[in-house]
């Protein structure tokens, strides 16, 4: 039904036009609600994409999920392989209760990724074409690397490693903001088989010595310092804190390889440990342009990747090569609806799966021109995004709602002094997108042209799996739509029943995609703990989600004690690990609550130690105490003092509770007569404003 009226709707002549003209038009029913709005893909741009109809969309999806093997093989033969993979495209046990869980794509096939992203374009005529325009910071600090280019560096820093000693199977700590040499250094491990682990350049150097000693690299790469915005952060001071901490726990690094970025700080200004630290500019220019690659297996571990969960420890993500690069390289080409001419950018950091799946590997398996920013997105000002846009032309601009929404606060004026006529779509991903958000992006910066993909994926699944295919279904603004292809989404009740239709309930997904993480480093019994055994059978994804009455997928946010702020996972557990480790707190419980940039905001209990008074400067010293354990972005946005927990009699916190109490919905607390001590509730209410 829905199929036949989008077929009526999109017969009408106006094509794409402004949100809900159309629904007046044809509905004629309520405009009220966001699942009747609207938004198609205007005919001349369904008319260029490479998926251009519902039923095109609709055939490909049938066929990826009845023959996954042949969908998948068939799109994994036009890259690159030493050899062919076995037999059999993918096995997978994805239920705990008929053994281990297991997930092999392309096992026997042997490539690398590094070859793909770099070589074969340079074979197939790319060389000359740019694979990266670099912006600094500061405006006018700009620089570019070809495809050519880019491979000559990435062999000279492969023959270091190898020269260092780094070998296939050996972990490489990155630890670099935007420069070229993050996505040079991935490529570079890539390229030897070396599994790099990525820790974004604002976690603290407690977060990367933790890192480190779970994952034990030989060397680390950084630089020395870096400018975001007005601020210069002195990274080399924080991976020497680190190296500090990591050896007395047991793991020292052999080599720490500084990247002298001078326009932030200068050698003279930067602490060297001789015989461990090296200037990379002294070495790296000396070493051969040519680099042979090491084939692996396509089963071969690329790199390992952290992220928050639901306990104090960071799970180490491990994504292996063949699948990974397929799935990439596929879901960028179609979510994007990418051509050879496109420039495009993703804001995103590579210490974030964003920047690994959407910075390097997916655009440059494609052959794609990307854009790496190092700065901040309204420095100098509100408008320097599309500056960047109108500079480089840019066709695909994919960033976070919680961008979207800072910069919806600014006069539209900074957006609209720039022409911005060259951006074809617009991506959006790390959270879902509000409606009022998703408009003005649509409205303002695309000028209501420009299709929004809405990317619903995770750390864990490599690639998108709910994600608009911009020239095929119209739209609904919030809506992630439906599942890219080979992915089976699936609604289940507490129970773990498969709901259909229209529901909601928790999301899972049924059975294997090429691009799901394989383990988590160390610990496979976490793995089907966490992700695998909640709902038997399928892949648990924590998140919440409901399906409308036309099948569109609607993401509603975390269901597990994961904090989601401007995009970054945090876990209320490690936040209250930070937080106890304060010699005056006794105990802290965190909950996320509504925030009107970041999505979420860090809300965190304290109670203090008997007898110690509250104070302005203690509430700092606890938000300094996340800062210093985590990094920045964790800092709690609120610190309410509590003389008690709301608890059951058997000693676990309320959550529920807290999460009514931190967003003032103070009639909505519910039955508190379980508690321990129901006094609590009122003490908590009476210092929600000290
Ligand atoms: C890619 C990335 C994953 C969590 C995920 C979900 C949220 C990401 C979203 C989205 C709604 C989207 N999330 N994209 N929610 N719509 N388009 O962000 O990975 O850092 O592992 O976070 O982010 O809650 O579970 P990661």
């Amino acid at each position: 039904n829905y199929l036949r009226h989008v077929e009526s709707m999109s017969q009408l002549p106006s094509g794409a036009g402004k949100i809900s003209q159309l629904n007046a038009v044809v509905l004629g029913e309520s405009l009220a609600s966001e699942e009747n709005d609207l938004i198609f893909p205007s005919k001349e741009f369904s008319g260029q994409a490479l998926v251009s109809s519902p039923q095109q969309y609709m055939e490909m999806h049938k066929r990826s999920v009845e023959d996954p093997a042949g969908f998948w093989s068939d799109i994994a033969s036009e890259f690159y392989w030493k050899q062919k993979w076995g037999d059999q495209v993918f096995s997978e046990n994805l239920d705990v209760r008929k053994g281990p869980i297991r997930i092999e794509w392309f096992k026997g096939g042997i490539t690398n990724i590094c070859y793909n992203c770099l070589d074969k374009n340079v074979e197939a005529g790319l060389g000359d074409k740019i694979a990266m325009y670099w912006e600094g910071n500061e405006i006018g600090v700009d620089a570019s690397l070809t495809y050519s280019e880019l491979l000559q560096r990435v062999c000279q820093l492969s023959n270091y490693l190898k020269d260092i000693g780094v070998k296939k199977g050996d972990a490489v700590v990155i630890y670099l903001p935007m420069l070229m040499e993050l996505p040079i250094a991935m490529l570079a491990c890539a390229r030897i088989g070396a599994v790099h682990s990525v820790v974004f350049a604002g976690f603290s150097a407690d977060s990367l010595a933790q890192r480190i000693v779970d994952c034990k690299p030989k060397v680390i790469l950084t630089c020395n310092a870096v400018k975001r915005g007005p601020k210069t952060i002195n990274l080399k001071a924080i991976v020497d804190a680190a190296l500090d901490q990591s050896s007395k726990d047991g793991v020292s690094v052999d080599v720490c390889l500084t990247y002298e970025n001078s326009s932030a700080t200068t050698r003279e200004n930067t602490k060297w440990q001789n015989g461990r630290d090296v200037w990379w500019q002294d070495v790296i220019p000396k070493y051969p342009t040519s680099c042979e690659v090491e084939w692996v297996d396509a089963e071969d571990p690329l790199f390992l990747l952290y992220t928050s969960g639901s306990t104090g420890k960071p799970k180490g993500v491990l994504h292996t090569t063949g699948g990974y690069m397929i799935y990439t390289a596929t879901t960028f080409k179609y979510a994007f609806d990418y051509k050879p001419t496109d420039v495009y950018w993703c804001t995103a950091d590579c210490g974030w799966i964003t920047g690994h799946s959407y910075v390097t590997y997916g655009p440059m398996l494609n052959g794609a021109t990307v854009v790496v920013f190092e700065g901040a997105p309204n420095y100098p000002d509100s408008g320097r995004c599309w500056d960047i846009v109108d500079k480089h032309k840019i066709s695909i601009f994919y960033t976070a709602p919680t961008l979207v929404r800072s910069l919806m606060r600014d006069d539209d004026k900074f957006v609209t002094r720039y022409s911005r006529k060259s951006l074809r779509v617009l991506g959006s991903v790390g959270e879902p997108i509000n409606p009022s958000a998703w408009r003005w992006f649509f409205n303002v910066v695309g000028d209501s042209r420009c299709p929004i993909s809405d990317t619903w994926w995770q750390t864990e699944t490599g690639g998108f799996m709910i994600t608009p295919l911009p020239g095929a279904w119209p739209q609904k603004p919030g809506s992630a739509t439906f599942p890219f292809f080979g992915v089976q989404p699936v609604i289940v009740d507490e129970k773990g029943n498969e709901i259909e239709g229209e529901c909601g309930g928790y999301l899972c997904v049924k059975g294997s995609w090429p691009g799901a993480f394989r383990t988590l480093f160390g610990d496979h019994e976490r793995y089907e703990t966490t992700y695998f055994k909640p709902f038997a059978g399928y892949y648990f994804s924590g998140d919440g989600c409901s399906r409308d009455k036309d099948g569109y997928y609607w993401l509603t946010g975390r269901v597990d004690d994961v904090i989601n702020v401007s995009g970054h996972r945090i876990g209320t557990a490690e936040v209250e690990s930070a937080l106890v480790l304060h010699p005056q707190c006794a105990e802290a419980a965190v909950v996320g609550i509504d925030h009107e940039v970041k999505g979420q905001g860090i809300y965190a209990f304290v109670t203090l130690l008997e007898g110690v008074p509250y104070s302005e400067e203690l509430r700092k010293s606890l938000v300094l105490m996340v800062r210093n354990q985590i990094g920045a972005f964790a800092a709690p946005d609120r610190i309410h003092w509590a003389p008690g927990l709301p608890k059951t009699r058997s000693g676990k916190i309320m959550r529920r509770i807290l999460r009514k109490i931190a967003s003032r919905q103070l009639e909505e607390l519910g039955d508190i007569s379980t508690l321990a001590d129901p006094s609590v509730v009122d003490q908590l209410i009476a210092l929600a404003d000290v």
